[in-house]
């Protein structure tokens, strides 16, 4: 690219008040983009506009780190990672973006100064919440890391105009709303019409001989949908790289609007044009469950087909040939929602750009990896045929052609084996047909990785058993990791503060240096500040139940809280169990020992998962009778908080003493939850699942509270053919928690509204909670033991915090930059385009 013209002179002023960090020039900015931004003085001002007119004001200073690191990329040609991903989970982006340019302090006297508050602004911000819930968070922490580590990086996606469903809870119940987002506009993106692309569907192919006398194929597709692009800076933490997430918007194609006004179909022509619109109108909800819906796939193939097409116009805007496309770009498929890219690469190098079938082969299968990121059967993407034949006809053909070369190799490697060759195929022909995406995404991509070293393995066991014997080499693994910087110091600025007294600032950026308040674990001091730091917090977050719920919670309780999707597999009924467990104690004999605690909830449940949908209803109703109950005089207390979010869990992960990791073994990919909890200094109950297995290494066995089935047992409990009424019957204890739920207790003398999750549980238990019951009760007991030990406790607390270092989102880029993308820095250096 050409250098940026210099501007003309005398234009500093204005760039002053638009990079300058001091607290006059921050009011004064602040105010003038009240001004002729939002289009208020202050008397007439919303909060809303003192937000927006912030916000503006901390965009204006990523700018020319933003404009000054594509300007770098373009100029060296980088080496740039393409992480695509259908679902960014970004969480509010002003209070981040003030931390990562160092500047919090400043706004926050700035703020002050104009009789604001800070907090209040913040809060104030709608999260982007385009995720579900761990993939999309991931994603989110990858770009965070990326950027801080100085990667040339993109995030490629899809900007919902709906993201994840508010949840609201009525009569126990969830309640889905709508997330209208983007209502007051969104001051961190801009559009980038010039860079927009056309992305087809349905229709049929035909093949030609070209003018060299090569076989190609022409795609007549039926519909062509534009796709927009719009930006969002990504800064490091304290570096001048500032990355983008590039997210692309369905508007309908001007030709195709207009082809139908001529013709007179004035209808047919709006129609056409809100049917274009509809492909990036929502985010589906179901998370680690397939949804075969064509809308879906329309979505998948938009926004990877979108961001290929961009990928080729930055190759070719570098003049570079389209040989280099591997060597400019590592693309990473996250989960197979993005899988249709193999198929789609190879079309544009063939079919759009004339290369042949080997070349273009060989540049897909250098360019991409892929991350599995769940072993539920439940989740794996398989497209019927039809369907996928009727919407992506050529994609289809490409698909048979790579089958069939591949089937080939896989005999060469395993002849007469035909029972292999049918669970290779990317084709399932067992019944009605089926494309297999993870099939697709395996034989295109040169590595494959879990997230957590026991997933990894269960990957290579069973799930992709067959591909890990065809190409053993492929397979890695890649701990998950989150950023320290949202769910440490954004989050937690006491305990950011503490650690820093003590040992400087470096943790941020290196969190394995966290070790060294390990030195502080016995200096009582440092125990008592760290111990008054929680129980502020938890005074904070008790107030906010207070004002969200009107239930008291005493912040001197032992804080017990599970965040997550809610899940069978993820056993928030078991939690439940033991707070029944609890109660029937009391009730028993009400003078029991029991050391008090507050058990908080929060999670969303798909919309269509009706047994997700009645786990809420249980908790809600549990707490009903528990919170009021005299005999347990403020013992125990069970809140559900509505509508979980980034925005919440940043004061949940702080603010928790014990955090429930309690899936199955073997079902829980890795998790990433457990990393912000322990973190934040709380102490895990769990199983040996996903990253729990990890973090218990990091931290110690002694502080961990271990129960359950390991894997292997799960497996061998199952293979014997598991009843778990056997436990219902053996178990007096247990047998009185069923009973009491099945006998209405719960719910106001109702015996049908849990029944179903009683029958359930007594007579399937796909996830083992009786088997794990008496095991969980015991360790729940130790939990309960150990925290009447305060001094204890907050020593096992302050190891947690200390010996986290290794779940750094930072250390996962490291190992991807290493071992997958092969990929190296590209500092950046701040130029000032005004000082000429
Ligand atoms: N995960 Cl396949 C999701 O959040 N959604 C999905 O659709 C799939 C996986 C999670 C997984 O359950 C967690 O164990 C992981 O920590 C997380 O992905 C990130 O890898």
């Amino acid at each position: 690219m050409q250098t940026l013209p210099t501007p003309p002179s005398g234009s500093v002023q204005i760039e002053d008040d638009r990079t300058g960090l001091s607290i006059e020039t921050l009011k004064r900015a602040f105010l003038d983009n009240l001004f002729y931004i939002q289009g208020k003085f202050p008397a007439l001002a919303s909060k809303n506009d003192y937000y927006m007119a912030l916000a503006y004001t901390v965009r204006d200073r990523l700018l020319r780190r933003w404009l000054n690191t594509a300007e770098t990329y373009t100029n060296t040609q980088a080496r740039t990672v393409c992480y695509l991903s259908a679902e960014f989970l970004m969480g509010p982006h002003l209070g981040n973006n003030l931390i990562n340019l160092g500047i919090y302090d400043q706004i926050n006297q700035a703020m002050t100064e104009l009789g604001l508050d800070l907090n209040e602004l913040l809060q104030q911000e709608e999260e982007p919440g385009l995720g579900n819930g761990g993939l999309g968070r991931l994603a989110a922490c990858y770009l965070d890391s990326l950027a801080t580590l100085e990667i040339p990086a993109l995030g490629y996606g899809i900007r919902y105009e709906f993201g994840i469903f508010d949840q609201e809870i009525r009569d126990g119940w969830q309640v889905e709303i709508t997330d209208k987002w983007l209502r007051y506009g969104n001051p961190w993106e801009i559009a980038r019409p010039d860079w927009a692309v056309e992305v087809k569907y349905g229709g049929h192919t035909e093949s030609f001989i070209d003018e060299h006398g090569n076989y190609r194929v022409r795609w007549v597709p039926f519909k062509v949908v534009k796709g927009l692009p719009y930006d969002t800076p990504i800064l490091g933490y304290k570096v001048n790289t500032a990355n983008t997430l590039r997210l692309w918007s369905a508007e309908a194609t001007e030709s195709f609007d207009f082809g139908a006004f001529n013709s007179g179909d004035y209808f047919g022509a709006v129609h056409q044009k809100s049917n274009s619109e509809n492909i990036s109108k929502v985010l589906y909800p179901n998370d680690e469950q397939y949804q075969g819906k064509v809308l879906r796939l329309e979505q998948q193939m938009f926004f990877v087909s979108c961001s290929l097409q961009d990928m080729i116009r930055i190759l070719q805007m570098q003049n570079m040939s389209l040989e280099k496309f591997p060597e400019k770009f590592s693309v990473q498929l996250n989960d197979t929602h993005p899988a249709i890219a193999v198929a789609e690469l190879m079309r544009l190098l063939m079919d759009e750009h004339g290369m042949q079938w080997d070349n273009a082969w060989n540049i897909t299968t250098r360019t991409f990896g892929y991350t599995n990121h769940t072993l539920l059967p439940e989740a794996l993407e398989r497209w019927p045929l039809k369907l996928f034949s009727e919407l992506l006809p050529r994609h289809i053909e490409i698909i048979y052609e790579i089958n069939r070369r591949f089937l080939d190799d896989v005999r060469i490697k395993f002849p007469d084996d035909p029972g292999r060759l049918s669970r290779l195929s990317l084709i399932d022909e067992s019944g009605e047909k089926y494309v297999r995406m993870a099939n697709l995404a395996c034989v295109g991509s040169s590595a494959i990785n879990g997230v957590a070293a026991l997933h990894s393995e269960l990957v290579k066991q069973t799930v992709l058993k067959d591909f890990y014997d065809m190409y053993p080499e492929k397979f890695t693994n890649v701990t998950n990791g989150v950023t320290p910087r949202r769910f440490v110091v954004l989050s937690n600025p006491r305990m950011t503060s503490l650690i820093t007294s003590k040992i400087g600032d470096n943790w941020i950026k290196h969190l394995d240096e966290l070790r060294r308040i390990e030195q502080f674990a016995d200096d009582p001091g440092f125990r008592y500040e760290f111990r008054q730091i929680k129980q502020a917090i938890k005074q904070d977050l008790a107030n906010h139940i207070k004002s969200e719920t009107d239930v008291e919670v005493d912040p001197s309780s032992l804080f017990d809280i599970q965040v997550k999707r809610i899940h069978e597999y993820k056993r928030q009924h078991l939690n439940a169990l033991h707070i029944i467990h609890l109660y029937n104690r009391i009730k028993a004999n009400p003078s029991a020992e029991i050391t008090p605690r507050t058990f908080l909830f929060g999670g969303k449940a798909a919309p269509g998962y009706y047994m997700a949908k009645l786990i809420i209803k249980f908790i809600n109703s549990i707490g009903e009778v528990v919170n009021r109950d005299p005999d347990v005089a403020g013992r125990l207390k069970v809140v559900f908080l509505k509508d979980y979010n980034v925005k919440f869990a940043q004061r949940v992960y702080p603010a928790a003493d014990l955090s429930e990791q309690i899936s199955t073994a073997g079902k829980e990919a890795s998790g990433t939850g457990n990393m912000k909890f322990s973190m934040n200094g709380a102490l895990t109950i769990g199983t040996l699942d996903g990253a729990n297995v990890e973090i218990r290494e990091e931290v110690g066995a002694e502080n961990f509270f271990l129960f359950g089935l390991t894997t292997e047992e799960v497996a061998a409990k199952k293979a014997a053919g598991y009843r778990p009424i056997d436990y219902y019957e053996s178990n007096n204890d247990l047998r009185q928690v069923i009973d009491r739920i099945a006998s209405g207790f719960f719910s106001h003398g109702d015996t049908g509204l849990f029944r179903p999750l009683v029958d359930n549980l007594l007579h399937k238990d796909e996830y083992l909670l009786l088997a794990d019951y008496q095991s969980y009760i015991d360790c729940q007991e130790q939990v309960s033991q150990a925290y009447r030990n305060w001094d204890h406790w907050t020593r096992m607390s302050i190891l947690n915090t200390a010996r986290m270092g290794k779940f750094s989102s930072d250390r996962s880029i490291r190992d991807y930059c290493q071992n997958i993308w092969k990929v190296q820095p590209v500092p950046i250096e701040l130029k000032d385009y005004t000082q000429s």
